[in-house]
């Protein structure tokens, strides 16, 4: 490449950073006018740049400087600060960048490593342990092995008594030919039977091993799903016989919490419609039952909703010529995607083929970049003067509830999507509104005179109520993160899912709410899992190791009979893909600590032992190597 840009701390404390950047011409040409955009996470101070000029939306950085060539084979430097936290992570450096000038078309940049002043360096070791003989996560709730083996082949029949249990009876012949390539071909012999069991609860089942074969009972999919998925877990592929031999077991399991999810947030980077499939498709393997799709956010909107195609054909993309411009990675191309309503029914269908509800998210009323850049002529406040800047650095990304058209989006974006979703459930966002929204609007003010309101939190507020009276007339309950009750105004019917911390899931359950538990310092997989700098990943809540992901005992801290234990539904991973690029680092994040967070929401405190989890997922690993899960492997240097 032509161009290289480099940059280093120079200087780092606790409130802030100063910066060196170097743009190197490594061309033979001069270039008079020039312009460098880059990709970097932190908010760049604007008055503390050296020379030039920066402008940032988001994570996206324009440079520019006047009278400045950038000779051939020379360099042009900069100087600027940040005023948060030290960079520890390589991956905290500039993403990517390009450079514009007069004479050339757009040229990618090459990016060196970050040189960091105080980089973590520690590397933690995952003690060793002795590989268990069964592989079970999470771990049945009663289990008794008794001697023999149980030996199914191609010849083996699966079978049920009820059609209702065909779809999981289906699930289990795909993924044996999936994991195995072998193909059960229902031919008469015994093999495994799909038995309905009405006097067992919802998610429950049995599963029995013996001489005459396999048999699993349930009452519902997810139920039959999960022997399904245990017994996967307990073959032992002999390669050369094309047979798989299963240990004779007595289980009987079923759930700590009636809600396991896992949410994945599909708008800073965007999965295809096979990864969301093969995504779910795992989830039914840990005996999880939700998938909380968060599908809107200020870097894209990925849900047609057929009344208002510009959502789509505007905000599901950036780049460098688009509205939104580009942010994160593959920046100087256009970026994005969406799921059709079709492609949105094939997916529900899927997961509930494997006992999976989703959840859709529509992230109202910050986080709404996209929308808005989208759909202007209904949702720009254009009297409003407020100012504000987001978390992400946004200053125009929140949702009005002064003017009609906020309103005329929230109606039909709900129908469409309530529509779509067979759950009872929508989850609204409203997390992050950047303090300073609405201060400055003349319609928020009146807003606010007419119904003597105090502050601008109770137009949030306002605002999530409607969403809420509208969601209960289409036949949903609102969830919403932990910032849902500000303003006071939603009912108790809200379920809130708590993420900045333990003490806000305590305090909303306290005041009568249903909680999801999702803190950060625990369930968060976008976070690094070691203390050292190669590791990618963020750490503004916490560094996850395996150990920690495991340890998280949901509201620990409150006694076991505290009546607000009621109150907790359940417990979420979260997967925020800023710096999830491509699947493998999805895997690389999400495994195996989903494994872990998997077992503490299907088994009680008093069953988990990080040292036992630790036996059984060392014998795992082979199981997800098969997959060609691109896992973090615990036990390697
Ligand atoms: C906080 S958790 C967010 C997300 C970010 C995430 C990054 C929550 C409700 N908001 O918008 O993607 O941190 O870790």
């Amino acid at each position: 490449m032509d161009f290289r840009v480099d940059i280093a701390v120079l200087d780092s404390h606790k409130k802030g950073s100063r910066f060196g950047l170097t743009l190197h011409n490594l061309s033979e040409k001069s270039y008079p006018h020039w312009r460098l955009s880059f990709t970097f996470d932190r908010y760049i101070d604007p008055a503390s740049i050296s020379v030039g000029h920066i402008t940032q939306t988001g994570s996206f950085c324009t440079l520019e400087l006047t009278d400045s060539v950038l000779y051939s084979n020379h360099h042009v430097y900069i100087e600027f600060s940040i005023l948060t936290a030290p960079f520890r992570f390589l991956s905290d450096g500039i993403k990517e960048a390009y450079l514009d000038t007069d004479s050339l078309s757009r040229e990618t940049v090459s990016v060196s490593p970050i040189v960091l002043k105080h980089g973590y360096d520690k590397h933690t070791t995952v003690p060793n342990v002795i590989a268990h003989k069964h592989q079970l996560i999470p771990h049945p709730e009663q289990i008794t092995f008794t001697d023999g083996h149980f030996e199914l082949s191609r010849y083996s029949q699966i079978s049920w008594d009820h059609p209702d249990n065909k779809g999981a009876a289906g699930w289990l012949q795909e993924e044996v030919e999936r994991l195995f390539a072998m193909t059960p071909k229902s031919i008469g012999q015994q093999g495994v039977h799909f038995k309905r069991s009405p006097v067992l609860s919802s998610e429950e089942y049995k599963l029995n091993i013996s001489h005459g074969g396999v048999i699993i009972e349930a009452t519902d999919t997810a139920g039959f799903i999960y022997g399904a998925s245990t017994l996967l877990q307990l073959c032992a592929f002999d390669e050369a016989r094309q047979t798989l031999s299963v240990p004779f077991v007595s289980i009987q399991d079923k759930p700590r919490f009636s809600y396991r999810g896992v949410m994945l947030d599909s708008a800073r980077h965007f999965q295809p419609i096979n990864e969301i499939k093969r995504f779910i498709n795992l989830l039914a393997h840990y005996k999880l039952n939700t998938f909380h799709w968060h599908l809107t956010d200020d870097e894209g909107w990925r849900i047609e909703i057929k009344a208002l195609p510009a959502l789509t054909e505007i905000g599901a993309w950036r780049g460098p010529d688009e509205v939104i411009k580009p942010q994160f990675h593959h920046i100087s191309e256009k970026y994005g995607g969406y799921y059709s309503q079709s492609d949105i029914k094939e997916v529900v269908e899927f997961a509930s083929a494997r006992g999976i509800q989703v959840i859709p998210e529509i992230d109202i009323p910050g986080h709404c970049r996209a929308a808005i850049k989208a759909l202007p002529h209904l949702l720009v406040d254009h009297e409003d003067k407020s100012t504000y800047r987001s978390v992400q650095h946004y200053t125009d990304n929140t949702l009005s509830p002064g003017i009609a058209g906020t309103y005329q989006f929230l109606d039909t974006v709900l129908e469409e999507v309530a529509a779509l979703f067979p759950a009872p459930y929508l989850h609204i966002g409203a997390d992050e509104v950047p303090l300073g929204s609405w201060v400055n609007s003349p319609s928020c003010k009146k807003l606010m005179q007419t119904h003597g309101y105090s502050s601008a939190k109770e137009l949030q507020g306002h605002l999530l109520r409607y969403a809420e009276d509208k969601l209960r007339s289409l036949g949903k309950r609102m969830l919403g993160w932990e910032e849902a009750h500000f303003g006071n105004k939603v009912s108790k019917d809200t379920i809130i899912y708590s993420w900045l911390s333990e003490e806000a899931a305590i305090n909303c359950a306290k005041m009568g709410y249903d909680v999801v538990l999702q803190p950060g310092q625990t369930t968060y997989l976008d976070m690094a899992q070691d203390y050292t700098c190669e590791e990618p990943g963020v750490d503004w809540a916490s560094v996850i190791s395996l150990e920690q992901a495991y340890q998280y005992e949901p509201l620990s801290d409150i006694a076991h009979n505290d009546p607000v234990k009621k109150r907790i539904l359940g417990i979420q991973a979260a997967l925020w893909t800023e710096i999830i690029t491509h699947q493998d680092r999805l895997d690389y994040m999400v495994f195996p600590r989903l494994l872990a967070l998997a077992e503490t929401a299907w088994c009680h405190e008093q069953r988990k032992d990080y040292p036992y989890f630790l036996a059984r997922l060392k014998p795992h690993l082979t199981l997800l190597d098969r997959q060609n899960i691109r896992y973090r492997h615990p036990w390697s240097e």
